[in-house]
């Protein structure tokens, strides 16, 4: 299996994230790659690929034009109001508050985040339209004829919906890949998350749409992040009713129970049929992370990759989440040996 990766998501690294009211170190960090990138390379994983430059078509398809004129151009609005640390929101339009875009960036801050753990700095939009574009090359790969293919993303992308960012996300890569693969063909395409917590861009990005079934294996978020979207009763709009699957679960799931979601979710996608599979892969799911509360060890990670392995698709591995960082490199592998081993 190739995979895809650049060092570009080192630009992205803000100093705190806002968590228990404390700035604290970020979870999500640029250690979380060079653990992934060991455990790869000791695990024979060698064939590395340059990903190719940013598709603007493919990334105008998956997030609104205002949204990514905001994203690439927030650090300058930031610096140009006067602010030297990172940015960050600190007022919101909810309920029965005009959802008109301001134009001072404190206000566009809070327009288009949904969460506030979530900095942005000098490097934040070279990094994460590098990840898009190591999700985007990861797809040609398999469509290219690549049975699988690694995308080791970074910012991760789940998270992020057309016009919003948050929990860690800036664009959708997992969103792009499937984009991808119908630009280049597909006729249906299935997204499977795996990461802990609820993929709320991913299902608002598609949440219409029959053509790519979208599935997502979570903490429940009345106990879990993002805490407003991913309950069991979301199940698509208009034509997209039945192609958006939610398994909430709660919290301290073990493998066992966790697995007959997935087996779940693996008898829709076969009945759905589609050309190819796109697997945001979280492994916040292991029992060690510190912001996550299901109970997988590492061999459920080569257990479930087989499981995604026998569906016997072409599937891109697109990287979310997972925090425990000196083990995120031998279960995000486990994931991907386990598939290998079932094809
Ligand atoms: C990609 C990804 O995994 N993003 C996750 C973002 C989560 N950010 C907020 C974390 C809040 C953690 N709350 C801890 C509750 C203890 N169970
Ligand atoms: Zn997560």
């Amino acid at each position: 299996m190739r995979y895809v990766r650049s060092d570009d998501h080192r630009h992205h690294f803000p100093n705190g994230e806002l968590y228990g009211g404390e700035l604290v170190r970020p979870f999500e960090c640029p250690e979380r790659w060079d653990f992934i990138v060991e455990a790869l390379h000791d695990r024979g994983f060698r064939d590395i690929v340059d990903p190719l430059p940013l598709d603007d078509v493919r990334l105008a398809a998956v997030h609104d034009p205002d949204y990514l004129q905001f994203l690439s151009t927030a650090w300058r609005q930031w610096t140009d109001a006067g602010f030297t640390n990172d940015a960050l929101p600190t007022v919101f339009p909810a309920r029965g508050m005009s959802q008109v875009c301001p134009e001072h960036i404190d206000g566009k801050l809070g327009y288009y985040a949904f969460a506030l753990e979530t900095a942005i700095t000098a490097g934040t939009w070279r990094a994460a339209t590098a990840s898009a574009a190591i999700a985007q090359t990861a797809q040609k790969l398999v469509t290219g004829g690549d049975r699988a293919a690694f995308a080791l993303c970074r910012p991760p992308g789940h998270h992020a919906a057309a016009d919003l960012y948050g929990g860690y996300c800036f664009l959708n890569n997992a969103a792009l890949a499937a984009s991808g693969f119908l630009a280049d063909g597909a006729e249906r395409v299935a997204i499977l998350d795996v990461d802990f917590h609820h993929g709320n861009g991913t299902q608002s990005i598609f949440y219409d749409r029959a053509d790519v079934l979208v599935l997502s294996l979570h903490g429940d978020p009345r106990h879990e992040f993002p805490h407003f979207l991913g309950h069991a009763d979301e199940r698509g709009r208009g034509p997209g009713v039945g192609f958006n699957v939610n398994y909430p679960m709660a919290p301290g799931t073990p493998f066992p129970v966790w697995s007959e979601a997935l087996t779940d979710a693996c008898r829709r996608i076969g009945e759905h049929g589609p050309e190819a599979i796109v697997v945001s892969l979280g492994v916040d799911t292991f029992e060690g992370d510190p912001i996550s509360s299901f109970e997988l060890r590492a061999d459920d990670f080569t257990t479930y990759g087989r499981m995604i392995g026998r569906l016997g698709l072409p599937t891109v591995y697109i990287m979310e989440g997972g925090y425990a960082v000196e083990e995120i490199g031998h279960n995000t592998v486990n994931v991907l040996t386990g598939h290998l081993e079932a094809g």
